[in-house]
């Protein structure tokens, strides 16, 4: 009796139950490119290895290693040679793209094979998907069995850019927030994170030659709900009490922080309107050279901009980016160039000046002649000018990458005349809109953009040639903070609209179903519960 006891214990031991998975129970978001199933499954213990080939894997091994040992305790640990059983692979093959990467899950191993570094981020990232939700939380149950379905993936990007902008100048934000984010993009294998650091109502990057930019210019009259509603302008000689700014040091962290998960910071500073607190620091800097304050709220329209006819507007922006260029590595410099009110430059006698030396009729071919002159100083820099679809008013800087923001106007016309472009239309790309019932929902801008209309997105329009299609780069959310002051509101806009965005500029066209996304962003809502995310819950209720 005693033999057969322990016979069948051992029996009960090495046996693996049948798991048996379809694609229907994987709910990777976004979806990969393919995937297949096999029955079985791979089951993490305290004992798996992670088998690495170099520092920079060993990095990214990590960011699933911390996982496990919050949910249970574990130390996963890392070897260099491939144990005889229950270990992760990392496999280069230097023939896949950069940031593609696939994933095969036998039974007793999984292997990650991937080109460079990015493409094992997104490997890490998607068995990550492939773990139960409770793969996110502290301290998970005990009866957590950490299986993976035994699945072939392979996957790759459709587009190289894939963006979201945090606007923290209508309100701050400091760098432990961006960083939650940039962990919420790469999760979402996101890889431009799009600073909007300079902004009427606050200058929020510390620039050492000019330190009045953020003594003044980072600061507002403080108001009770820190809203829109406030038209009030601190007067200049009032110090205010709202705002805030990221020093270099921060910044430098943040772009170190972002690197390691394959983000792109790219810096907006923007030009030549939206520019009131710098004005407010150095008066010089407008036309009229008159004091004004950093204003609170909804003033608008505002005519202190830069002076285009001064040359000490030009010292002044060479200074800035010099130091801009030197914390941000990206290729990319974004100098806003949106909504300029151009009233004070037909009345300035230096624009004047500038207008007829240069031999322009209109004042929007004055906009042109600052955004071209800045291109030039950029581009002396080795970097490239990135700006919102204004600055095709007046003519195109030559080399310029346009952001289309008004519809997909400007970026159709951009990629037609040979430039690059980034799609991030209004009526499905702006994160500050309503994704609910209006009544029902914290007050925002306006806008009606729900999930559904979100993942309608594409950015390649139907009527691009192939040729013009070329030069679409990708696609970006847009989060405008007028509305927003905390970082749970903040979330709420982001989540779950990033999921459906992330799909968009990931996965291939032919993948796009709204009927399986919908299943599929179930299991992400427990994941963000897990990871503590205030998602909204409206956005997926709502159809347009
Ligand atoms: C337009 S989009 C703006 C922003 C506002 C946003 C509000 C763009 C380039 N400019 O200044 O915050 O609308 O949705």
């Amino acid at each position: 009796f005693l033999l057969c006891v322990i016979l069948l214990m051992t029996i009960g031991c090495t046996s693996k139950e049948p798991y048996q998975y379809d694609a229907a129970d994987i709910n990777i978001i976004p979806k990969p490119k393919t995937l297949l199933c096999r029955p079985g499954a791979f089951e993490f213990t305290e004992k798996t290895r992670f088998v690495i080939n170099n520092k920079e894997e060993a990095a990214i091994a990590e960011m699933l290693i911390q996982k496990f040992s919050t949910a249970t305790g574990w130390t996963l640990t890392t070897t260099e040679t491939i144990p005889a059983e229950n270990y992760v692979a990392f496999t280069i093959n230097k023939a896949l793209k950069k940031e593609a990467y696939e994933i095969a899950v036998a039974e007793d191993h999984i292997v990650l094979t991937a080109g460079e570094a990015s493409g094992f981020l997104y490997a890490i990232q998607s068995l990550r998907q492939l773990l139960p939700p409770e793969i996110e939380t502290k301290g998970a149950d005990q009866k957590t069995k950490w299986l993976v379905p035994a699945v072939s993936i392979k996957d790759e990007p459709r587009f190289q850019w894939r963006g979201l902008m945090l606007d923290i100048s209508r309100h701050f934000f400091g760098k432990e927030y961006i960083k939650e984010v940039i962990d919420g993009l790469a999760f979402h294998k996101m890889n431009v994170l799009h600073l909007h650091l300079v902004d009427d109502q606050g200058w929020r990057i510390e620039i050492k030659k000019y330190p009045r930019l953020t003594t003044v210019g980072a600061w507002r009259v403080d108001q009770e709900d820190k809203h829109w509603n406030d038209r009030r302008a601190v007067s200049p000689d009032e110090k205010g009490t709202y705002g805030g700014f990221l020093t270099q040091e921060e910044l430098k962290e943040i772009v170190a922080y972002a690197d390691k998960k394959n983000i792109t910071v790219i810096p907006e500073i923007e030009m030549p309107a939206h520019v009131s607190s710098a004005i407010a620091a150095y008066p010089h800097l407008s036309c009229k050279g008159n004091s004004i304050g950093v204003p609170s709220g909804g003033l608008w329209p505002i005519t202190d901009i830069y002076c285009a006819g001064q040359e000490s507007t030009f010292v002044f922006l060479e200074d800035v980016l010099k130091e801009v260029m030197d914390i941000f590595p990206s290729q990319y410099i974004h100098i806003g160039g949106d909504e300029a009110t151009k009233t004070n430059w037909e009345h300035c006698p230096y624009c004047r000046q500038r207008m007829k030396d240069e031999g322009l009729s209109e004042v929007e071919e004055l906009q042109s002649y600052f955004i071209k002159r800045i291109e030039k100083f950029i581009n002396a820099h080795g970097k490239k000018l990135i700006g919102w679809d204004e600055i095709l008013e007046g003519g195109l800087a030559p080399d310029a990458t346009v952001m289309s923001w008004r519809g997909v106007k400007g970026g159709l016309e951009a990629a037609a005349q040979g430039h690059d472009v980034v799609m991030t239309p209004g009526t499905h790309c702006y994160f500050d809109h309503y994704q609910g019932k209006k009544e029902e929902e914290p007050l925002a801008i306006g806008g009606f953009t729900p999930l559904s209309k979100v993942y309608q997105f594409d950015p390649v329009v139907p009527s691009m040639t192939a040729e013009a299609a070329k030069h679409v780069l990708g696609g970006q959310a847009n989060l405008w903070s007028e509305y927003i002051t905390t970082t749970a509101h903040s979330q709420y806009m982001i989540y779950p609209r990033l999921a459906a965005l992330a799909e968009t500029v990931w996965s291939p066209k032919e993948a796009r179903d709204w009927g399986d996304f919908s299943d599929r962003i179930q299991t992400m809502f427990d994941r963000y519960e897990y990871q503590g995310i205030h998602y909204a819950k409206s956005s997926f209720r709502i159809r347009p």
